[in-house]
């Protein structure tokens, strides 16, 4: 099995990596939040808290600055290395619209694989997209989190590797997606079914997971491989893949072939350059899409959908404004012949009194209001 780490960065990053620790995978919390970090239970090792801070309430470039201050970035990528010296994959994993994660999870996994990428080590990176109803500003760090990591991702460095991009609009309740994509990934990570039927050995799955580019990996149970394909696309937990894969994964149930189903998961992926596959003894397949490029076209979306709420907001500013300034005529006099004062009632500021007490010209600026 090949050694791996999940990273989580921030609350939502946290979050899932706290599911793959129950599943039994080495875990490590970063989180500018200590009240967040509190709330996890797993070694005191596991855990680094960001010096002085509160989280980064969204605050892109906040946690910029915070990030960046002196050594912190090296100190917490050492940190992560002597917890974890001997695994292979580090997975950096945190929510594209987060303040912590955001903005840190990318600028950590660059750093770790430039550190020790010499060594061995491969950063990749799991990131997830807001729900298309999240706020304006939400949608707005999505973009330019997932701006940052594709500069990173095409600066020639390599540093890099694999991204998988999870979609929170594919889960009524965001927990779910944790925890389904802590499952999937923990039997394709556990798999160790070598058999004379198929090719996808130990390396070929370190192949698959170290691909740079995206990677999307899909689970499904179905006598009927075409129906529970087309029903897992449905409820995938990604967004929609590119169709340009340099390697695609098959796992199998043992019911299924692949040569009578390696067109439908074309049509699906695209054409892979080679696919690795075996089949296994449980009721699922696995279907693993990897080395697509990156995907501008969730940018373009997110770019669209912000437009969108730009758009709305704007809107509704206006009419409210505009409401405001619609004024209605209004004749007070009734009320004030109800009103009228009969006795003056304040005779306390007057030019004696300056010098003794401090006086505001709100009292002023209203006592006339009304009064016609
Ligand atoms: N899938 C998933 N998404 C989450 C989870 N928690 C929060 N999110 C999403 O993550 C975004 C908010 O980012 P957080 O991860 O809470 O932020 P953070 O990284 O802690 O950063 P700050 O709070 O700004 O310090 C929103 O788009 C949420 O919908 C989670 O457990 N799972
Ligand atoms: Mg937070």
């Amino acid at each position: 099995m090949v050694e791996t780490v999940f990273i989580g960065i921030g609350q939502g990053g946290s979050n899932i990596v706290r599911e793959l620790e129950k599943e039994g995978f080495n875990a490590f919390y970063i989180n500018s939040s200590l009240e967040d970090l509190d709330t996890i239970e797993t070694n005191i090792k596991n855990k680094y808290h960001i010096d002085g801070m509160k989280g980064m309430a969204k605050n892109r470039q906040y946690a910029i600055e915070v990030i960046t201050q002196d050594d912190t970035i090296d100190k917490i990528c050492r940190k992560i290395y002597e917890r974890y010296a001997n695994a292979t994959i580090y997975y950096f994993i945190y929510t594209l619209s987060g303040g912590t994660g955001g903005t840190m999870g990318g600028i950590l996994a660059e750093a770790f694989s430039e550190l020790y990428g010499e060594e061995g080590k491969v950063a990749n990176v799991v990131t997830v997209i807001p729900k298309s109803n999240e706020d304006l500003g939400m949608q707005g760090n999505a973009i330019q989190s997932l701006e940052q990591l594709k500069e990173a991702y095409n600066d020639g460095k390599g540093l890099i590797t694999n991204i998988q991009l999870l979609d929170n609009n594919s889960r009524e309740n965001k927990m779910d997606i944790n925890r389904d994509f802590a499952i999937t990934m923990s039997r394709l990570l556990n798999y160790d079914h070598i058999t004379a039927d198929g090719n996808l050995d130990e390396n070929e799955l370190e192949v698959l997971l170290t691909t740079p580019g995206f990677m999307t990996i899909l689970e499904f149970a179905n006598e009927d491989f075409g129906n529970g394909l087309s029903d897992a696309v449905n409820k995938s937990i990604y967004v929609e893949p590119l169709k340009n894969p340099k390697y695609d994964g098959m796992i199998l149930n043992k019911k299924h072939k692949k040569d009578i189903n390696i067109e439908l998961v074309r049509d699906l992926f695209g054409y892979p350059t080679f696919t690795h596959d075996s089949v296994w003894d449980e009721e699922t397949n696995i279907l693993i899409s990897s080395g697509t490029s990156f995907n501008n076209k969730v940018i373009t979306e997110l770019k669209k959908s912000y437009k969108d709420l730009m758009d709305k907001k704007a809107e509704a500013e206006k009419q409210s404004i505009e409401n405001n300034e619609d004024d209605i005529e209004i004749d007070f006099s009734a009320m004030n012949k109800v009103n009228t004062r009969t006795t003056q009632t304040s005779k306390t500021t007057s030019s004696s009194t300056k010098g003794r007490r401090k006086s505001s010209s709100i009292r002023d600026k209203y006592m006339n209001l009304g009064k016609k």
